[in-house]
C-alpha cells in the first residue's frame, strides 16, 4: 500500500525499418506506387482514409483529456503500482468507482476507456469550492462555472448532483467496506481486530468486536452477504461467558449498542437475546461505594474493578453507556438498568467541580468526586459526556429538562473559555483551558462537536448553534486538507499569531490516523440538515484520501503514523473496529440523499454509530 520509491512510465519508440534514405526519394517512390495502383484500389484507400478521420474527430475529446494538461488523478496513482482505489468496475456500474477522480477544485476524467462502456449515460458533477463540470458522454468536459463568480457557491447549493453520481459514491463506500471486510475474514475472523499488514489479528476482549462493531453497518450497506455470514457467527461461535476482563465503555459502545441497533434494524431476536446476556453481565461495574461504576468488568465472573493504578473513572466513559442500558431497561422491562446509569447522570449534574458547564476529566469511584481539577477539554476522556446529554434528552422526548440544562449549559461554557480564531484563515477552533491557560490544541476527537450542535438545532435549540455547527465543520474539513496526504492528525495545534502560514501545525506524535470516524460523521449531520453539497463532496475528497495511503492491497485499511508524509505515512498495521462500525456508516449516509435512512427524526445514533430509536412519546 506504500508508495513506492518511483513511477513507473511507459515509452513508446518509433524506429523505420530498413536503412536510411533521404525524404525526397521516399516521397517520388510513393507517388510512383500511388499510380501503379487500380483506380479501384485507390477509391478504397481514400474511403477508409475518410472514415479514420471521421473517427479521429469524434474520440478526440476524450483522448485530449486524457493526454492533455490535465493528468488523470486515478491512473497516476495506479501507476505507482498500488490497489488505491477501487477494482475497475463492471456492467451497470462502470461509472462506479472514479471515472472522475476528483481532487481540489478540479475535475478529472480518469479513463476514456470507462466512459466508453458507459455511453449512455450523462454525468454532471460539482466541485467543492469553484467550478461545474458537466460531462457527456465520452468524456467530453464543458466547465460550466469558473472561478471568481461571487455567486458561485449559491449556484453549487442550487446544482442537483446526479442521481448516477450519488449511486456511484455510495458504491464506493461499499465497495470499500467489501475490501475492508475481505481483510477481516481471510485473517481476523471472529478476533477483535485486523492487522492488514501482517495479516494477522489482535485481541482486546477476545470477543469479534470488528465484527459486531459492524453488523449494523452491512445492513445499512444493503450488504447481504456479509450481514448473513456474521449473523451466523453470532449465532453459533459468540459466547460472553468467557473469564476476562472488558472495558466497561467500549463494551458497551461497540457491542451493547451493536446488538441492540441491530436488533431494532432487522427485528432478529437473536441480537436481543444477546444483548440482554452482555448487558446484564456489566452490570456489576455499578457495584462500587459511590455507584460511579468501575472502569473494567470481568464478564465471566461477574467482578469489577478500577485500573490497577487508580481508583478514577473516566468521566466521558461513565457518562457515555446512558443510552445503551436505557434502551435495553426500555426493552427488558428490568427497571435496574436504567435506575444504574441514570444515577451516574444525577451525581454528575449536582457535582462541584464544573466550570461554566464544563466537566473535569476524572471522576472518583470511592467518594464520587471530580478530581484531577481545572483541566477543561472537549477532547478525550470528556468528548462523549456533551454528546450524551443531548442524545439523552432526545431519546427521552425532550422531557429531562435536567439533561438539557446541563447541555445548554455547557454550550455556553465552551464558546465562553474555549472557542478562538486561527490564522491566517480565521477558523473557529476548540482549544483546552488547563488551570486558566488557554492551549490551542484540538483532539481529532473534537470533531463530533459541529454534528453535536447541528443535531440540537435540528432538534428546537438555537440557530446559534447550527452557524457554530458549520465554522466548526469547516475547520475539521481544513484540518484534514491542510496536511500532505488529506487526512487529519490525531492532534492539531491552531496557529493564533498573524503572520502565520498555516493555520493547522501537528507535533510529530500526534501525526498518527486512526481512521476515526468524528469528522465524516458531523459532515453527515451538517449535510443532511443543510442538504449543502460542499459536505459530501469534502466527505468524497475526506475517502479518496483514506484509499490513496491507508487501503492494504491484500485486504483491510489501516492506521498510519505520519498523515504529513504522503511518501512514507508508515501503517501502524491495525484496523479499528470504529473504522467499519462508524467511519464507513457515516461515509454511506453522507453521500446517501436519502433522509428516511436512518431518519434523524426517529434514531438517535450511540457515540459508536450504532442507531436507537426515539421513544415513542407515551414513554
Ligand atoms: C469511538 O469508539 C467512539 O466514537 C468514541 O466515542 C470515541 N472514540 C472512537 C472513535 O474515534
Amino acid at each position: 500500500m506504500l508508495p513506492p520509491s518511483r513511477r513507473d512510465f511507459v515509452s513508446l519508440t518509433v524506429s523505420e525499418s530498413g536503412g536510411y534514405t533521404n525524404g525526397k526519394q521516399r516521397r517520388q517512390s510513393c507517388w510512383r506506387k500511388w499510380k501503379q495502383l487500380s483506380r479501384l484500389q485507390r477509391s478504397l484507400i481514400l474511403f477508409v482514409l475518410v472514415l479514420l478521420l471521421i473517427g479521429g474527430i469524434a474520440t478526440y475529446p476524450s483522448l485530449s483529456a486524457q493526454w492533455g494538461g490535465k493528468q488523470p488523478f486515478v491512473v497516476e496513482l495506479k501507476n505507482q503500482g498500488r490497489p488505491l482505489l477501487p477494482e475497475p468496475p463492471s456492467e451497470h456500474s462502470c461509472f462506479i468507482n472514479g471515472i472522475f477522480g476528483e481532487k481540489k477544485s478540479k475535475v478529472y476524467v480518469e479513463s476514456s476507456f470507462f466512459i466508453y462502456l458507459c455511453v449512455k449515460n450523462i454525468f454532471c458533477h460539482g466541485t467543492n469550492t469553484k467550478s461545474f463540470v458537466a460531462c457527456s458522454w465520452r468524456g467530453a468536459v464543458i466547465e460550466a462555472e469558473q472561478g471568481t463568480d461571487p455567486n458561485a457557491k449559491e449556484k453549487e447549493k442550487a446544482v442537483d448532483i446526479s442521481p448516477l453520481l450519488v449511486e456511484s459514491r455510495l458504491e464506493a463506500v461499499r465497495e470499500a467496506f467489501r475490501h475492508a471486510w475481505k481483510g477481516y475474514k481471510d485473517f481476523a475472523w471472529g478476533h477483535d481486530e485486523l492487522k492488514p499488514v501482517s495479516k494477522s489479528y489482535s485481541e482486546w476482549f477476545g470477543l469479534g468486536l470488528t465484527l459486531i462493531d459492524a453488523l449494523d453497518t452491512m445492513w445499512i450497506l444493503d450488504l447481504k452477504k456479509e450481514f448473513e455470514e456474521a449473523k451466523q457467527w453470532v449465532a453459533t461461535e459468540l459466547s460472553f461467558n468467557k473469564n476476562v476482563d472488558v472495558n466497561l465503555f467500549e463494551s458497551t459502545i461497540r457491542i451493547l449498542g451493536g446488538l441492540l441497533s441491530t436488533y431494532h434494524l432487522t427485528g432478529d431476536a437473536l441480537f436481543l437475546e444477546k444483548a440482554k446476556d452482555i448487558g446484564s453481565r456489566l452490570m456489576p461495574a455499578f457495584s462500587t461505594p459511590s455507584k460511579i461504576p468501575y472502569s473494567d468488568v470481568n464478564i465471566g465472573k461477574g467482578t469489577a474493578h478500577p485500573p490497577r493504578w487508580t481508583s478514577d473513572s473516566t468521566v466521558a466513559e461513565v457518562t457515555s453507556i446512558q443510552l445503551e442500558f436505557r434502551e435495553l431497561g426500555r426493552l427488558t422491562g428490568d427497571p435496574k438498568y436504567q435506575a444504574a446509569v441514570m444515577e451516574v447522570m444525577q451525581q454528575v449534574h449536582k457535582l462541584e467541580g464544573k466550570h461554566d458547564g464544563l466537566v473535569p476529566m476524572f471522576i472518583n469511584t470511592n467518594n464520587g468526586q471530580f478530581t484531577h481539577l481545572g483541566i477543561y477539554t472537549l477532547g478525550a476522556r470528556a468528548d462523549s459526556y456533551y454528546e450524551y446529554l443531548l442524545k439523552q434528552w432526545i431519546q427521552g422526548g425532550k422531557k429531562e429538562t435536567e439533561l438539557l440544562e446541563d447541555y445548554l449549559q455547557a454550550v455556553e461554557g465552551i464558546k465562553k473559555n474555549l472557542l478562538k480564531k486561527s490564522s491566517p484563515l480565521g477558523l473557529t477552533f476548540v482549544g483546552e483551558l488547563s488551570h486558566g491557560h488557554f492551549t490551542p490544541k484540538m483532539d481529532h476527537l473534537v470533531c463530533f462537536l459541529p454534528g453535536t450542535l447541528a443535531l440540537g438545532a435540528h432538534h428546537g435549540l438555537a440557530t446559534e448553534h447550527m452557524e457554530l455547527a458549520q465554522q466548526l465543520m469547516e475547520t475539521c474539513y481544513q484540518m484534514y486538507t491542510q496536511m500532505e496526504t488529506g487526512l487529519a492528525p490525531e492532534i492539531a495545534h491552531f496557529s493564533m499569531q498573524t503572520g502565520s502560514i498555516q493555520d493547522v501545525d501537528v507535533k510529530l506524535a500526534d501525526r498518527h490516523n486512526l481512521l476515526r470516524p468524528e469528522t465524516v460523521e458531523s459532515l453527515f449531520y451538517l449535510y443532511r440538515f443543510t442538504k449543502d453539497k460542499k459536505y459530501q463532496n469534502w466527505g468524497w475528497e475526506i475517502l479518496q484520501s483514506f484509499n490513496t495511503y491507508t487501503r492494504v492491497e491484500t485486504g483491510g485499511y489501516t492506521s498510519i503514523n505520519n498523515v504529513r508524509d504522503p511518501k512514507y505515512p508508515s501503517p501502524r498495521d491495525k484496523m479499528e473496529s470504529f473504522f467499519l462500525g462508524e467511519t464507513l456508516k457515516y461515509f454511506y449516509l453522507l453521500f446517501s440523499d436519502d433522509p428516511n435512512l436512518i431518519s434523524l427524526d426517529k434514531y438517535v445514533f450511540n457515540t459508536e454509530a450504532h442507531p436507537l430509536p426515539i421513544w415513542p412519546q407515551a414513554e
